[in-house]
Order: structure tokens, then C-alpha cells, then sequence
């Protein structure tokens, strides 16, 4: 008898697992939870770098299908899952807005905030610009909101909030007010919520 494909994420706490498990969530998809210690350098072990070259995680098994990038992982499982929910359909124009802001989230945004200031304008190479710039396209890609396609929450807002959430958490990204307002919004998520509380068990982190 075929067995149904057997789907784990591969995460640690109090890492970008988070994103993973919201968009598991969002899409109400069973998975196993295989916890590294990536403060031991378990995710440099060979199963792993095999799955992953880079020794990072989050990692997605789903079947044979492996996928790496948290915004890779959010894309593939709602298209693949989502069956019209959480993603434009491949020929819908809002399509474009969909993937352009969900790339953002970790090509542009995420590096902005995590380097210093004056990093990006020292070089035309660089691919992302600095926090105030990342930060105005954000508000941007909120405009005119709720959400990054208006009133359909999809899972561009997982990519991207999932960013902003930890810059903002972090202090790694001051609190303007239309940021800390759409991040209320998608925080009040029970996909979110959950995801938080695996991420960041409330006995490790109390709140
Ligand atoms: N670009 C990757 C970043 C993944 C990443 O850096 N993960 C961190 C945990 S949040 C990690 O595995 N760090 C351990 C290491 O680099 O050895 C993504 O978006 O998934």
C-alpha cells in the first residue's frame, strides 16, 4: 500500500523555522519537526549539508522534494497546497506584485537590516540598499494595504512579515508606525501564533 509522502521540517528553536511552521500552518499541513541544535553545530552534521549545502535551516522534506529558503519554502507550499488560497493563480497580473515583495523579503530587506549602516552605499555590487530605503519599499508594498495584495492576505505576508517581525523584535528596525500596525495585524494570526510559541517555546523565552 503507498504511503502518504512524509513531509518534516528540519529547524531549531528561536530560528527562522518560524517562517516555515507559519506557512505550514496558514495552509493546515501535518509535518514532522526534526529540532537541530544549531548552537552545536548540528546542522553541519553530513545528513544535513547533504539536504542542505549550506548547513542551514530551515530545510523542507516534502517527499522526494527538498527546498531550502524560507521564502522559497513559503512559495513552493502555497502553490502547491494553497489550491487557490494564499497565491495568485500563475496568470493573474497580481502575480508579479506577489513574488516582487516576497523576494524582497530576504534579497533586499533582511540584508539591509542586518548590515551596518553605509554598507550598501559603498557599492554599486551590493543587491540591496540601505534600511531607510528597504524600509520606505516596505511601507510601499503595504500601500494601500492591509495586506501586500490589499485584502487578501497571501503568503508574500508571511515572507515579508516574517522579516519585519524579527527586525522588529530585534530592534534591528525602529517602529514606524504603518510597520508595527501591519505587524499587530498579522501577530493576531493563530498560524503566527503558534509558529511563535514552537519557535520560542514560552518556558525558554517567557514573554
Ligand atoms: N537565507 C536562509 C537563511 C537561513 C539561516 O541563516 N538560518 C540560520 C538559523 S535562523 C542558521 O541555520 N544558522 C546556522 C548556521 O548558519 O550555521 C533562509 O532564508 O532560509
Amino acid at each position: 500500500m503507498d504511503r502518504p509522502a512524509a513531509r518534516t521540517l528540519h529547524g531549531s528553536i528561536a530560528s527562522r523555522a518560524f517562517t516555515a511552521r507559519w506557512i505550514l500552518g496558514e495552509l493546515e499541513l501535518d509535518y514532522e519537526f526534526v529540532a537541530l541544535d544549531i548552537r552545536k553545530g548540528e546542522q553541519k552534521r553530513a545528513e544535513v549539508l547533504a539536504l542542505n549545502p549550506m548547513g542551514k535551516v530551515p530545510i523542507l522534506q516534502d517527499g522526494d522534494v527538498v527546498v531550502t529558503e524560507t521564502v522559497a519554502i513559503c512559495l513552493y507550499l502555497a502553490d502547491r497546497y494553497g489550491y487557490g488560497r494564499l497565491a495568485p493563480p500563475i496568470d493573474d497580473p497580481a502575480r508579479g506584485r506577489y513574488l516582487r515583495w516576497s523576494v524582497f523579503a530576504t534579497s533586499a530587506l533582511e540584508p539591509a537590516m542586518l548590515s551596518p549602516k553605509g554598507d550598501a552605499a559603498r557599492s554599486f555590487l551590493v543587491g540591496w540598499g540601505e534600511l531607510d530605503a528597504a524600509l520606505d519599499a516596505t511601507e510601499q508594498a503595504l500601500t494601500p494595504g492591509p495586506y501586500v495584495l490589499g485584502e487578501s492576505f497571501s503568503a508574500a505576508d508571511v515572507a515579508l512579515g516574517s522579516v519585519l517581525s524579527f527586525g522588529l523584535f530585534n530592534k534591528q528596525i525602529p517602529p514606524r508606525a504603518r510597520l508595527v500596525e501591519y505587524n499587530g495585524l498579522i501577530a493576531r494570526r493563530p498560524a503566527y501564533q503558534s509558529a511563535a510559541n514552537a519557535t520560542w517555546p514560552p518556558e525558554l523565552f517567557p514573554r
